[in-house]
């Protein structure tokens, strides 16, 4: 390929421009994450107790990164496309050689310096930039200098000029003031789950490219399905060096489009020469490929995920291959099907003609260093929310935008993806020229990374704008509201439909379509749903809502015992602590935790005891709001709780906490979100077994329910043949235990409890356990769990360990836990009868079956008082 990289990664020299630090810092790489190494936060480090308070000061200076390369004269020497392969009339004019400095990920004011001599400026992390350097480079040393100018003048200044609204600005501890007047990670200036940590640094890809005559651009493609075959319209155009009036301009390059097959068999190949008209500067070409008896990507849940691999190459006259692009494909239709109907107007995602009941939760950044994060590590997120059965995930627009490897896993993994744009609770000032060109390049910039990725399911203007603009009451003039239509009605979606044309767009979430027509409506588009939580409501509240997809909905609860220990001492470990309020960034976030404890639960008896009641809690409040809307899917066809992950070790909404540990939440998740779900609500004396279906094929079985008492004696049972027609969900039994609960005392109820079970016929089991008094009343026995090697090899066919768990009596939220080391396990914080024993497989994480009795820590309700 006469394409040659030169990486700038590695080690570069960083220091404060007042001297008060010096490091050296990794290119991709963060500054806080160096400075943390040198110690700056202390030995412990930046999440340990309040260290990253520290943070936010050392943002107020500027910065000077610099790096010194070695270059060959043969990477600066003038191309090789000589006159002799150009053919007669080649003059030599504009030597086809061009070295780019290009960097993917700038954070975020910068002056780039190459040699001394300013090259570019910067403002937005959001952007990849391409600079010419051509004549500045010399054969051996170069010195690149890069200025950071400190971000937290800029937000201040420029909201002195011109004051616009966003969340937390009265509460500088949260988040700094004037995070939405910077092109920057919103929530790295503080949210309400993520800390001040405001980073600085080259946080992607960064090296310098020499091409030879021309370059190509993101190669476009149009999917259309037929009956048996899919056509790929393919579109590829190039930057071209050779001077527009040079005939080979015309007719010097040649386009070549090759797809491989998900199993990497070549299927197709075709080259083409620019179309007419298309040459010069920009020669491009549109070509069709058909696949016959294509291999249809599915969302999980629906299908697999089969991806093909599309290659496009551009060769020079003398066909050596100048450069080349690959793209993953699955082939597929996806979108958003709107339509009127009895409630209102549907909102669901559609794959291949198919409306389905999205299942996820929202992303955030996965580290407050954003280059922490390898793929191995996105990939175990990614990986986890699949083996909780989602199949979506919302990109938050308060953060950044994720990584080709994250868009890229969300196809291999059928994770459809609800992209949001990166602006989120906050006014912005569309008004200047600047910030506007800087926006629309940024989302343009994006699109075009991402528009390929057979995940990409819609692409959303905003977080919460146009519903704060109606309900929140925040000060702002017909001015702002004007921007408001401007950026997320107009401008944004033209960008949107020239980058990414085949991908939905939305103006905002939540929304019901736009013009601030009652955004939040629950008749119509997609929900924010915060009466459970921040409004203080029970978590039966979500029973009375039939939103048509809920795009936000969420419950607090603190972090796994070992990662709380990771950021605290002894003394710091009761939750009212500075540390452990400092671990908190919702407004009296553990006050409200402790409140609804006291709703369910009963007052927990030590510090252990009230982080696994508050995860218990968490995850009985989402189950609440997931199993009522599966019940009523067709009205409602999605549930995407708040949130999936945290940047840090904190008490938030995340179901898997910053160490990768699953809570209570999301081992209910993988429950709840099961293609296959048996559901109990429970109203007075009263219960009804619910079988929904979320896979393409008819499921049928037997549902069993048991009413038992504390003690594990069976008062009354029964079972019936049940059956669920694909994409459904329907009513199997109702259940009247009116003479069985009802006593003068009233308390009976608290003696009872119904286990339900749906057995279907391919062995899978769903089912639960539920009371009709709230947990806290429930007179439950002291239980004697145990945990053994399963019976027979005590292993699976994979190996893994099978663990046999048991109780004498029936216990509620039975946790396996480990002391010494983290195990992911098939099913955790589930009921048990007193009876049947559970099979629990350890599926990731080492555990031999001598160690079973002495590592397995087991926990349930009763425990805790
Ligand atoms: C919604 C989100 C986030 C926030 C969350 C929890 O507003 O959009 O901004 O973190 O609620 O409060």
């Amino acid at each position: 390929m006469q394409k040659t990289i030169v990486s700038l990664g590695g080690m570069w020299k960083a220091r404060s421009t007042d001297g008060m630090y010096a490091t050296e810092v990794r290119v991709p790489g963060s500054l806080m994450e160096a400075l943390e190494k040198d110690g700056v936060f202390g030995p412990e480090g930046l999440f340990y107790r309040e260290n990253n308070r520290k943070a936010e000061d050392i943002a107020k200076r500027d910065f000077v990164f610099s790096k010194d390369i070695e270059l060959e004269a043969s990477f600066l020497e003038p191309g090789l496309l000589e006159a002799s392969t150009m053919g007669k009339g080649f003059q030599g004019a504009g030597t086809p050689a061009r070295i780019f400095l290009e960097a993917d990920g700038i954070d975020t004011l910068a002056t780039i310096f190459v040699n001394g001599k300013e090259v570019a400026r910067t403002q937005n992390m959001h952007r990849r930039y391409r600079f010419a350097l051509n004549s500045l480079l010399v054969p051996g040393k170069n010195s690149l200098e890069i200025r950071f100018a400190n971000t937290m003048d800029f937000i201040t200044r420029a909201q002195e000029k011109r004051k616009l609204w966003h969340a937390y600005w009265d509460k500088p501890d949260y988040a700094t003031p004037g995070f939405n007047r910077i092109r920057k990670s919103q929530c790295s200036y503080g949210w309400d789950w993520g800390p001040i940590v405001p980073d600085i640094g080259l946080w992607r890809d960064t090296r310098l490219v020499r091409y030879e005559g021309a370059r190509l651009g993101t190669p476009t493609v149009h999917q259309v399905h037929l009956e048996g075959r899919v056509e790929l319209d393919l579109n590829a155009e190039a930057a071209c060096w050779l001077e527009p009036d040079n005939p080979l301009a015309e007719t010097g390059l040649e386009f070549e489009f090759e797809l491989f097959s998900p199993g990497g068999v070549s299927l197709s190949r075709t080259r083409s020469a620019p179309r007419p008209g298309a040459s010069g500067a920009s020669p491009a070409v549109t070509t069709r490929m058909v696949v016959e008896k294509p291999e249809i990507w599915w969302p999980a849940g629906l299908g697999s995920q089969p991806l093909y691999r599309l290659v496009v190459r551009l060769f020079d006259p003398a066909g050596r291959l100048l450069d080349e692009r690959s793209l993953t494909l699955g082939l597929r239709t996806l979108g958003v099907r709107r339509e009127k109907d009895q409630w209102g107007e549907s909102f669901a995602f559609e794959a291949n003609g198919i409306p389905f009941f999205a299942r996820g939760a929202d992303w955030i950044p996965e580290d407050v260093y954003l280059t922490r994060p390898t793929r191995e590590s996105t990939e175990r997120l990614i990986a986890d929310a699949a083996l909780a059965n989602y199949n979506c995930l919302r990109v938050w627009g308060g953060g950044v935008y994720p990584s080709d490897d994250f868009y890229t896993l969300c196809d291999e993994y059928g994770l459809v993806v609800w992209q949001d744009l990166m602006f989120a609770c906050a006014i912005y000032d569309v008004n200047d020229p600047g910030f506007l060109a800087e926006i629309k390049a940024e989302a343009a910039d994006n699109l075009e990374r991402l528009r390929h990725h057979a995940s990409m399911g819609l692409v959303c203007g905003n977080n919460e704008m146009e519903w704060g603009f109606v309900e929140w009451g925040f000060p702002h003039t017909n001015e702002n509201r004007t921007e408001y239509l401007k950026q997320y009605q107009f401008v944004l979606p033209e960008v949107a439909a020239a980058a990414a044309p085949d991908v939905y767009y939305w103006p905002a979430s939540p929304s019901s379509g736009g013009d601030f027509e009652n955004p939040n409506d629950s008749d119509r588009g997609d929900t924010h749903f915060w009466a459970v939580w921040h409004g203080n409501k029970d978590f039966k509240e979500y029973e009375k809502y039939y939103f048509r997809f809920m795009s936000e909905f969420g419950f607090e609860s603190f972090p796994n015992l070992k990662t709380i220990g990771s950021f605290t001492n002894e003394e710091d470990r009761n939750v009212f602590s500075p540390v452990m309020e400092d671990h908190q960034r919702c407004d009296g976030g553990n006050q409200k935790i402790f409140a609804y404890l006291s709703k369910y639960f009963r007052f927990p008896a030590d510090f252990a005891s009230l982080v696994y009641l508050s995860q218990v809690s968490q995850a009985e409040a989402i189950r609440h709001g997931v199993e009522h809307w599966r019940r009523n899917r067709g009205r409602c066809m999605g549930a995407v709780y708040w949130q999936l992950n945290d940047n840090w070790p904190v008490a938030s909404w995340s179901s898997i906490d910053y160490y990768g540990r699953w809570k209570a939440l999301h081992y209910e998740a993988r429950r709840c979100f099961g293609n296959v779900l048996l559901s109990c609500p429970v109203e007075g004396f009263k219960a009804e077994l619910h079988l929904s279906n979320e896979g393409r094929s008819p499921i049928a079985g037997t549902v069993f329910w048991i009413l038992v008492d504390t003690a594990g004696t069976v008062v009354r049972t029964g079972s019936s043949p049940a059956e669920a027609a694909p994409l459904s969900s329907s009513l199997v039994v109702k259940l009247d235990f009116s003479a069985d609960l009802a006593d003068p005392s009233g308390t009976l109820a608290r003696d009872r409890l119904l286990f339900h079970r749906f057995d279907h016929a391919d062995g899978k089991i769903s089912g639960g356990a539920v009371a009709f008094v709230p947990a806290k009343s429930l007179s439950l026995r002291p239980a004697r769990l145990a945990v053994r090697a399963a019976p027979g090899k005590g292993v699976d066919v994979q190996g893994r360990t099978l663990l046999a768990v048991s109780s004498d009596v029936p216990a509620l939220f039975v946790e396996l836990d480990c002391a010494d080391r983290d195990l992911l396990f098939s099913d955790n914080y589930f009921p048990l009868d007193g009876k049947t024993e559970r099979i629990i497989t350890v599926e990731r994480g080492t555990l031999e079956s001598s160690d079973i009795a002495k590592v397995v820590r087991l926990r349930s309700l009763r425990d805790c008082y």
